[in-house]
Formats: structure tokens, C-alpha cells, sequence
């Protein structure tokens, strides 16, 4: 890396840009963003390609793509809303189902505090045993991948044992339909699918029945699997059937629209565009007609995306490539040119919707960037000027501001903090929602030699991030349950080779921990770890999803623990 000026960056990515569109066409440039700042000017950048005349960019999203549009779906294509507010005050049961929410997401605690005050309760469905499942009034273990099955079960039984609420008909579109897929479903092999016995499932069932109504707080490890828009319909369906809109406090809570008050009107559309999967747009044949100039703004691909071990050679493959960061991140490392952003305490005036509450936070600069930061606008608008498009980001996002702070339907509480009246969707008498109409497929599992690799947040990194925290220099933890820790012939504290399913495919070197919290046939690892994506298999689910856990890996012995001390 050699240090350059942003005249002489700005210079060079402009050529570079002009380049490849004299040579391949606008939509060879390829913006790809993550989700490092939501920030709303983030959205306007994209402008600068649209006036050069178009661009490609990405589709779905590595976090819940797959769970949204199953939601969407549902919905007739609306985000779904249900407001924290609704569960404190009217929830009697919150089912976290694979919601880690102790680790992931400790601002729910007052709220299930409120539901637990009223005499509520909490449960939780888990593959493992978490500081979730501790803390709630009781948890359940499922398979890995099996939810749609199970919440289609619980369904059936509902219609069989004539429990469903009274009118859930009149809020479906297909209720027939609906009703006739899930009674046709063979209970037995569907349990055993879900590596379930008849005694747990009656306990689930008994425990939905009594804590009436239930917010079903679903999770994203959920849905990172082929199944995972499924799984969220089928959770819809079953809320449905639990009485979901007769009574404020039940219905399926897995975030929402964070841009829901940004200005579009403020986009342009492109004259043309592409847009390819987030998951696997690295692979060769999504990358034609070829990509010229790459950016890569608020994101790590290079760590945190699936068959993370192609991205370096995909990137040769395009003459010019740019990453804006704070960080000399993964992705950074390999691209030619690296563009020092300002962090979100250093730009503004800026705003922020939510994923999970109702507010808007205007923000404003509090420090000064360090040494040449800039805010990614301004970093943008220095592109524009070097292709010599008519096009300021950092006017746009004024502009933007000059909106929000004139509309009507925001209310300023507090210095920066708006709210608006958002409608509770699960909380709508008049909802008519469409049921999913095909069963989930389902195999039962087998004993073949590689298991799942699943991959799990935790509170020490923010994503891929790990900056700052203490990893101790050692080996990544894989944890395996007893069975299977037997099955590959090791113990407690062994160093094991975890490998993909390809021979000679990429491998990494981890510390076994038995965990007997865990069922047969899959491993856990932290996400975040160095190099765990390159085990996991490049691939979308519906919703351009990214089923990370949909990957098999082999694990073998490579020393005992007292060979290791030694
Ligand atoms: N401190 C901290 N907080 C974070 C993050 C962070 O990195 N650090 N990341 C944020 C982001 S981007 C996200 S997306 C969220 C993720 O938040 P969560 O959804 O809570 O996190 P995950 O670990 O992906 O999945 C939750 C649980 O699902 C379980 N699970 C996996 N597969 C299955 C299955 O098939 N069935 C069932 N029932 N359970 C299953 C896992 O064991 C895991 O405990 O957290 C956010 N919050
Ligand atoms: N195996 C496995 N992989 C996973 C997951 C998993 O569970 N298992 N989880 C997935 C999930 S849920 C998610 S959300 C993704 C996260 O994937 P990414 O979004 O790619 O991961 P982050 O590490 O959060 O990277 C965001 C980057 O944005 C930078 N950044 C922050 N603010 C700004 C800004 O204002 N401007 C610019 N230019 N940069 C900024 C940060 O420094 C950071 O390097 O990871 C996914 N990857
Ligand atoms: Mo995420």
C-alpha cells in the first residue's frame, strides 16, 4: 500500500470508472454496500452511478433477507410491523424462537420484565443450550432447519384438536387450502424430523395454548438455512391460528422496515442496473457481463460473506476496486485503493430508522474525523467530480435533512429524536393475510460423516468486528455434542482440522468443546471467527437470502489435549 492524496485517489478511481465504462458499459460498475452505517444518506450515494448511466448492485442481504420476504410474502409485499410498546403491554407469552435475545439483542429485557410483571412468561426454541435458554421459564430443542415443520405441526395440531382461534378464516386469503396441506402432513416422521418426542411437542403446544396471545420472537439463525422464508411464513401462519389480530399482543416480531421514513423520491432511477445475489455474486458466472471498477462501502464480504475463500481471486478478476472503512478490514486488504471513512459520531446531519422501535434519530457531528476521514457523501461527491457528473451527495443529504425536519408526520421529543405513529400491523382487526400452501420439505436425518456447521452471533464482536476485544491469540471453539464428538474420535480440549465437503477444499484448525446441550448431526462456532466463511458454501435461498448453515464440513484429530500442552 502506498499513502496518496484524495486529489490523486479521486483521480485514480475516476479513470478507473470512466475506463470501464467506455469499455464494458455503466453496468460494469459495481456498488456493493452492507449494512456497517444505516445511516438514510447511504441510500443517495448510488445516485453518482445513475447518472454516469446505471450500475449493478446487490440483492437480499447476508442478515434477514430470507425471513423478510417470507414476511413480505405473507403480507402482500408490506413489512410487517409489531412495536416492542405491544409486547410490554399486551403479550402474555414471548416465545424467542432462536432469538438469542440475551446475547444479540438485551434491550428486549425490560420488556419481557413488563410481560414476566403481568404474570406472563417467556420460553425459547434453541438448538443449544444459550444464556437465552437460562434465562427463560422453559426452552424446547429442535433440529437445526426443521422450524417451518415444527410451527406446521403445531398448526395441524391446532386445526385437528379444534384449537385455532375463532375467525382466524376471515383473516386468511386461502384458508382451504391452508387448512388441507397441514392436516395432510404425517405427524410421526415429521417429529422425528424435527428430532422431537411426543412429550416436548405437547409441552410446546400446551405452553402456546396457556400464554395466549404470544409474540413469537423469532430469530436470524432461523432462517439461515434453504427453508428460511419458509420458516417465516409457516411462523405467520401459526400466529394466525393462535389468534393473531382478534387480540393486540400475538404475531411473529422479526424486524422491520428501517428506511420506512426515508425520502425515495430522492433516488434516481437508473437508466439500467443489475442487481446480483449478495451470497454468491463473487462466483465467475454472475459476473457476466464483467465487473470494471468494484466498490465496496460499509461492509467486510471478504470476512463475514459465504465462500469468503473465493473473494480475493474473484477481485483479481476486476481491474479496480475500492473500499471505504475505518478500518484496514479483510475486504480492504484486497482492494487497490482504500478510502478512510468518517465514523457516524464525525458526519451528519444524518438520520436513522430503526429495526425493531419506532424512532427516528436525527444526528449531528460531535468530533472532528481524524486525520483525512470523510464522510462516505463527501467521498462520493469527489468521485462525481472526477468523471465530471453533476451529481453532490452531500447536497442531496441537506436536502434530505430539510425534508425530514419538515415533515409533517414526524413529532420532535427530544433533541433529535422523532416519532411517528406506526401503525402495529399484527395488531390490525382487518388483516387478511395469504397462508403458505406447500409443506416444507423434510428429510430425516442421517449418519452420513460430515455435519452442519452452524454459526452463531455472540455479545465480545459486532459482526465481523473484533477490533479492541481480546480473542486470547487461541484456537476457535467448535462445539460438539456428545455423539458426535465420539463419532470423529475426540475429546474436550483436542485440536481438530475442520474441513469443507470438498477434498482438498479450505480448512481451519479449532479446540473441540463437548457441549451436551447440542443434538446429533451439526457443530457450533462463533461468527466473526477468522476464516469461518470459507467453510461455508456460497449459495442463495429464496429472498436472496444467504443460508450460511446450509454448509457440511468433516472434522478430524490432528492432536490430544496433553499433546498440545506438551
Ligand atoms: N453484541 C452483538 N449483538 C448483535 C450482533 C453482534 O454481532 N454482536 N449482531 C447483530 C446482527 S447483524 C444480527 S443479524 C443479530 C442476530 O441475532 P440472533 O438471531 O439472536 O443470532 P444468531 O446467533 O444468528 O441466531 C440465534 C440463535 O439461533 C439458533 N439457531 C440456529 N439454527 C437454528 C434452527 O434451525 N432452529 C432454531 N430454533 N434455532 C436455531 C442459534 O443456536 C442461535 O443461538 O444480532 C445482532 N446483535
Ligand atoms: N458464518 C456466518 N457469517 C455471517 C453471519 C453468520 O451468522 N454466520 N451473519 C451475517 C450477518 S447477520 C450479517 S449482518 C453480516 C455482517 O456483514 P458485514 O456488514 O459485512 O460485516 P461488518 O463486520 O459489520 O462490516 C461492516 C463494515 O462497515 C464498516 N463501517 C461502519 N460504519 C461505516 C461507515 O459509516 N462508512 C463506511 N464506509 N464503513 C463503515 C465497519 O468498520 C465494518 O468494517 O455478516 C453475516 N455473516
Ligand atoms: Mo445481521
Amino acid at each position: 500500500m502506498e499513502r496518496v492524496s484524495w486529489e490523486s485517489a479521486w483521480e485514480a478511481w475516476g479513470e478507473a470508472t470512466a475506463d470501464s465504462i467506455e469499455k464494458y458499459g455503466p453496468l460494469s460498475l459495481f456498488f456493493y454496500r452492507g449494512y456497517g452505517s444505516l445511516y438514510f444518506s447511504r441510500n443517495l450515494l448510488v445516485n453518482v452511478f445513475a447518472h454516469m448511466g446505471g450500475y449493478t448492485a446487490t440483492s437480499g442481504s447476508l442478515c434477514g433477507a430470507a425471513g423478510g420476504a417470507g414476511l413480505r410474502s405473507v403480507f402482500g409485499g408490506e413489512t410487517p410491523v409489531f412495536r416492542p410498546e405491544t409486547i410490554g403491554k399486551r403479550s402474555r407469552g414471548v416465545l424467542l424462537w432462536g432469538r438469542n435475545a440475551i446475547e444479540t439483542h438485551v434491550h428486549l429485557l425490560p420488556f419481557l420484565d413488563m410481560v414476566r410483571k403481568r404474570g406472563g412468561e417467556v420460553s425459547a426454541l434453541e438448538i443449544r443450550r444459550t444464556k437465552t435458554t437460562d434465562y427463560a421459564d422453559r426452552w424446547w430443542r429442535v433440529r437445526p432447519g426443521t422450524d417451518a415443520l415444527l410451527a406446521l405441526l403445531l398448526c395441524r395440531e391446532l386445526l385437528v384438536r379444534g384449537d385455532a382461534a375463532a375467525g382466524w378464516r376471515d383473516h386468511s386469503q386461502n384458508p382451504d387450502e391452508f387448512d388441507s396441506m397441514a392436516r395432510a402432513i404425517d405427524a410421526g416422521s415429521a417429529l422425528t424430523a424435527c428430532g422431537m418426542d411426543q412429550k416436548t411437542f405437547d409441552d410446546i403446544y400446551m405452553w402456546l395454548l396457556a400464554c395466549r396471545p404470544v409474540a413469537i420472537y423469532g430469530g436470524y439463525g432461523i432462517q439461515r438455512y434453504m427453508s428460511g422464508s419458509r420458516t417465516y411464513m409457516c411462523l405467520a401462519a401459526l400466529s394466525l391460528l393462535l389468534g393473531a389480530f382478534a387480540q393486540p399482543g400475538g404475531g411473529v416480531v422479526f424486524g422491520k422496515d428501517e428506511m420506512a421514513m426515508f425520502p425515495w423520491e430522492l433516488v434516481r432511477t437508473p437508466p439500467v442496473k443489475r442487481l446480483l445475489p449478495v451470497a454468491e455474486w463473487h462466483r465467475t458466472d454472475f459476473r457476466r457481463p464483467r465487473l470494471g471498477a468494484a466498490v465496496f462501502a460499509s461492509a467486510n464480504p471478504a470476512k463475514q460473506g459465504p465462500g469468503s475463500g473465493d473473494f480475493a481471486a474473484a477481485l483479481k478478476d476486476i481491474p479496480f476496486s475500492v473500499c471505504l472503512d475505518h478500518f484496514m478490514t479483510e475486504t480492504a486488504m484486497c482492494c487497490d485503493l482504500v478510502l478512510p471513512s468518517a465514523s457516524f459520531l464525525e458526519e451528519g446531519p444524518d438520520w436513522r430508522g430503526s429495526w425493531w422501535h419506532s424512532y427516528l434519530l436525527r444526528s449531528v457531528p460531535v468530533i472532528e474525523p481524524p486525520g483525512e476521514a470523510l464522510p462516505d457523501t463527501a467521498i462520493f461527491a469527489g468521485l462525481a467530480r472526477a468523471v465530471g457528473v453533476s451529481c453532490d451527495p452531500v447536497a442531496e443529504c441537506r436536502e434530505m435533512d430539510r425534508r425530514l425536519r419538515s415533515d409533517p408526520r414526524l413529532d420532535e421529543i427530544a433533541e433529535g429524536i422523532y416519532c411517528f405513529d406506526e401503525p402495529d400491523t399484527w395488531s390490525q382487526s382487518d388483516r387478511v393475510i395469504r397462508l403458505p400452501d406447500k409443506p416444507p420439505r423434510f428429510d430425516t436425518p442421517g449418519d452420513g460423516a460430515a455435519i452442519r456447521l452452524v454459526s452463531v452471533h455472540v455479545a465480545d464482536y459486532i459482526n465481523g468486528q473484533i477490533w479492541g476485544v481480546e480473542t486470547g491469540g487461541g484456537l476457535p471453539l467448535v462445539r460438539l455434542s456428545k455423539d458426535d464428538a465420539a463419532g470423529a474420535g475426540v475429546s474436550e480440549g483436542d485440536t481438530v482440522r475442520i474441513s469443507g465437503e470438498q477434498a482438498k477444499g479450505p480448512s481451519l484448525q479449532a479446540e473441540v468443546r463437548v457441549d451436551t446441550s447440542l443434538g446429533k448431526g451439526y457443530c457450533v462456532m462463533r461468527q466473526g471467527a477468522d476464516d469461518i466463511n470459507r467453510l461455508t458454501r456460497a449459495r442463495s435461498s429464496p429472498g436472496s437470502g444467504a443460508p450460511f448453515h446450509e454448509s457440511f464440513v468433516r472434522i478430524e484429530k490432528m492432536y490430544g489435549k496433553s499433546d498440545n500442552s506438551a
